[in-house]
């Protein structure tokens, strides 16, 4: 069976297939039941992600979503939630901050960065009284997906959860593709993940694990993560031979991401002269790229992607928030010669609908 999808699929870094070495890795794994605690590939994948990020402890978690949601749950005690308006927690996670944690947001404006403005987050920050639900807890996204994957710095990170640190909130950092972040800024994920309470970061995207995220923070965060994990359903049993694939994702798949980085650039630089592609090429800071399309004869995001499809180019449109956008993901399952076709097939298109 072939392990890599024939066609240049750039909807997102998720649609990575687990590599020849991981698949070894789960064939050795040792394993146990990791509801009794007794999975020693669970023990050794949470250990080395904890001391990636700097935190104490680690959860091992089916998703990104519940990750973000047992972080809600536990900061929040059903107060209410700072967030970027733009963030994935708010637009594109089912409302489980609302539904399951109990928790209404307060979203925040957000730049084209993905940042927040200190200013918002300390005039947003109430105490209960007749009207309100208190404030609870500051959750920041890093890199910003909906922003194209932008980067926040360690410096604007420090300054945007100050405010929110002095009020006595809890602080979480979506830092699903916290490596990305890492490796754009020339700084260790620890650094960025410092000024937080808690840190989720996937294993399953651009690091190619089949499955997985990784919920970290305090010891006693952690404790009543993995009792929480359990209620959700997220406890898992053998779950040794996907945290084997955990092990490689972060020991050696987070040091190619400059590639993935290097393919978006060369997909954003070809894509933001053509006719109708509106790309703001200042957001294209890691391995995605957005951007806006309107052609001629009202053909549009929806048009180029059906249009991409069938020439074996698959994209996302972006239902999140205003115009639909068009999102492409590099990662390690494209090439930089499928991206260079890509950009061919982008030009064929773009360049005959345009003509009379
Ligand atoms: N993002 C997915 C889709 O849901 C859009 C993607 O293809 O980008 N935080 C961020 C910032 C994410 O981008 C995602 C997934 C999640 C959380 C949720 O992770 P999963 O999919 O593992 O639940």
């Amino acid at each position: 069976m072939p392990d890599r999808s024939p066609a240049c699929d750039l909807r997102s870094d998720t649609v990575t297939r687990p590599t020849p070495a991981m698949r070894r890795a789960m064939s050795r794994a040792a394993v146990g039941d990791d509801v009794f605690g007794e999975d020693p590939t669970v023990r050794q994948l949470e250990e080395l992600a904890a001391g990636t990020v700097g935190k104490e402890a680690a959860l091992f978690v089916p998703s990104g979503t519940m990750g973000n949601l047992l972080a809600v749950m536990i900061h929040a005690e059903d107060g209410e939630v700072l967030l970027g308006d733009s963030s994935h927690i708010r637009l594109s996670e089912c409302g489980g901050h609302a539904r399951l944690a109990g928790s209404p947001a307060w979203p925040l404006a957000t730049d084209r960065f993905g940042r927040l403005s200190p200013a918002d987050v300390a005039g947003a920050v109430h105490g209960a009284n007749v009207h309100q639900a208190r404030t609870k807890l500051l959750c920041l996204e890093n890199t910003h997906n909906f922003c194209g994957g932008t980067v926040i710095s360690a410096e604007e990170t420090a300054a945007i959860v100050a405010p929110a640190r002095k009020a006595g909130l809890k602080t979480h950092l979506d830092g699903a593709r916290i490596f990305n972040a890492a490796t754009a800024l020339g700084v260790p994920a620890a650094a960025l993940a410092a000024p937080f309470d808690s840190v989720m970061f996937c294993l399953s995207k651009g690091l190619c694990a089949p499955v997985g995220s990784m919920l970290c923070g305090s010891q006693a965060f952690v404790a009543e993560a993995r009792a929480r994990r359990k209620m959700l359903g997220g406890g898992m049993r053998q779950a040794g031979v996907l945290a084997a694939c955990g092990l490689i994702a972060i020991e050696e798949m987070t040091r190619r991401l400059a590639e993935d980085h290097a393919s978006a650039r060369l997909l954003a630089e070809a894509l933001a002269g053509l006719p109708g592609v509106a790309l703001d090429t200042a957001t294209v800071q890691t391995n995605m790229v957005i951007f806006g399309y309107r052609g001629a004869r009202g053909r549009d995001a929806a048009w180029l992607q059906r249009e991409l499809a069938r020439r074996g180019v698959l994209a996302l449109v972006l239902p999140a928030g205003g115009e639909p956008r068009i999102r492409l993901v590099t990662h390690r399952d494209v090439s930089r010669a499928d991206c260079r076709r890509a950009v061919g097939i982008f030009r064929g298109l773009l360049a005959r609908q345009e003509s009379p």
